[in-house]
């Protein structure tokens, strides 16, 4: 999949797509979709999504009036969920990395363009909500100013000449299918960040896939490294859940020699939306036994090939018995990796200890240490 050293072709732009790519629409339209087809007595299936993602409007609408066999037309359904949409889009939140990737962009210079299949007054406005986002694109684009929106190459190809370069020296970021094909279509290096989970198989075309805005590596197609990795760690925005432990696949001890005291999903289904799969780490409290280093992956544990998205905390410290159903309190600071599949079981538990040697240096630095007194975590 990924082009030979010796090939790879350098890059001095960037190409972005907006949808799914920078900011979670599918999310918005989920919703307005459940409650809009409920009226015609039907229900949303997510599954659907993997259908609509990268499409253009129209052809979006028409999958959905086909597939559910609304007694409506095209134009009608528009008319009717527009409105709706309108109305929401200021709930579109931006996914990890995003605000992140565009200012590190722009603040080294890196000329970018905003090429999206929506109309470009719907980018305009989803992006007005984003503040300083408008003015990091020298280019924006929607498919409304082309022959042809997505899988044809005309969007990235416009959006290049716009900015006075070669589509060979361009960087497209995609999430969806059709995106990766018009971005190839264009003659450009592609890197596909997948919306939708376990569909990596679909991007076989794309130069690279990776798991989210975080993993990316500017620095591998010739554009500048992030500065804000400190000693193997990305820092992000604190984030707390608790609940009791409940039991979990019963293989954390048994099969890896790693304990992992596992929360319900359910109640943290849409903080597990927003952050992606990976390796976290931070502080877990205990109320009745302390606070600890923690280092955590959440996920599908591609080496189990889990259908479920878990989280699996390690708590850092040797306990001398089980505490299901006792309160725990996780402030998660930074990220590590990936979720990857591993060759062997003992790959994987070398990989684990690694990641647990990595949190226990970085939770000693000030700027991480300083959440172990937080009080969410023994309240
Ligand atoms: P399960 O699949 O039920 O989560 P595990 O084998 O992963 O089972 O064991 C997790 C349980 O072990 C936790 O729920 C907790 O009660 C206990 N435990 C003991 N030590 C630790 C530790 N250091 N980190 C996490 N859980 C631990
Ligand atoms: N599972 C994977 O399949 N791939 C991983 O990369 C992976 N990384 C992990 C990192 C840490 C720090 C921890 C605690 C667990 C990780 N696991 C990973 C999850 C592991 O498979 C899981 O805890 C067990 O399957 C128990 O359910
Ligand atoms: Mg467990």
């Amino acid at each position: 999949m990924s082009m030979s050293n010796s090939l790879k072709k350098l890059s001095s732009c960037v190409l972005i797509d907006l949808d799914g790519t920078l900011i979670n629409t599918d999310g918005v339209v989920s919703d307005i979709l459940r409650k809009y087809l409920s009226k015609y007595g039907k229900q949303w299936d997510g599954r659907e999504a993997l259908k609509i993602v990268g499409k253009t409007p129209l052809e979006a609408a028409t999958t959905i009036v086909e597939d559910y066999g609304l007694p409506c037309g095209v134009d009608e359904f528009n008319s009717e969920f527009y409105p709706l949409f309108s109305a929401q889009m200021d709930k579109i939140k931006s996914l990890p990395g995003a605000n992140r990737l565009i200012r590190h962009l722009n603040g080294h210079g890196v000329p970018m363009a905003l090429a999206s299949n929506s109309s470009r007054a719907n980018i305009e406005s989803k992006i007005s909500y984003h503040q300083g986002w408008k003015d990091c694109f020298s280019v924006i684009i929607g498919s409304d100013e082309v022959s042809k929106g997505k899988p044809s190459p005309d969007l990235f190809l416009e959006a290049a000449r716009k900015l006075n370069k070669d589509p060979g020296e361009c960087l497209v970021i995609e999430d969806s299918v059709p995106g990766v094909l018009a971005g190839k279509a264009a003659g450009a290096t592609v890197i596909a960040v997948p919306s939708l989970p376990k569909q990596t198989h679909l991007y076989t075309s794309a130069d690279e896939v990776i798991n989210s805005l975080l993993d990316l590596k500017p620095e591998k197609w010739g554009l500048p490294p992030f500065q804000d990795w400190i000693e193997n760690t990305l820092p992000i925005d604190p984030w707390r859940i608790g609940g009791p432990v409940i039991k979990g696949f019963g293989r954390g001890s048994k099969v890896l020699g790693i304990p992992t005291a596992n929360l319900s999903t359910k109640d943290y289904a849409e903080e597990l939306v927003e952050h992606p799969s990976g390796v976290y780490f931070g502080w877990a409290g205990l109320a009745t036994r302390g606070v600890f280093k923690m280092v955590m992956s959440i996920g599908w544990n591609p080496y189990f090939n889990n259908t479920e998205k878990t989280i699996e905390p390690w708590l850092l410290h040797d306990f001398t018995e089980d505490f299901y159903g006792e309160e725990l309190r996780l402030i998660i600071v930074g990220y590590i990796r990936p979720e990857a599949n591993f060759p062997s079981l003992e790959s994987l538990v070398a990989k684990i200890h690694e990641d647990r040697e990595v949190a226990e240096k970085a939770l000693d630095l000030p700027s991480y240490a300083k959440f172990k007194d937080d009080p969410y975590l023994t309240k």
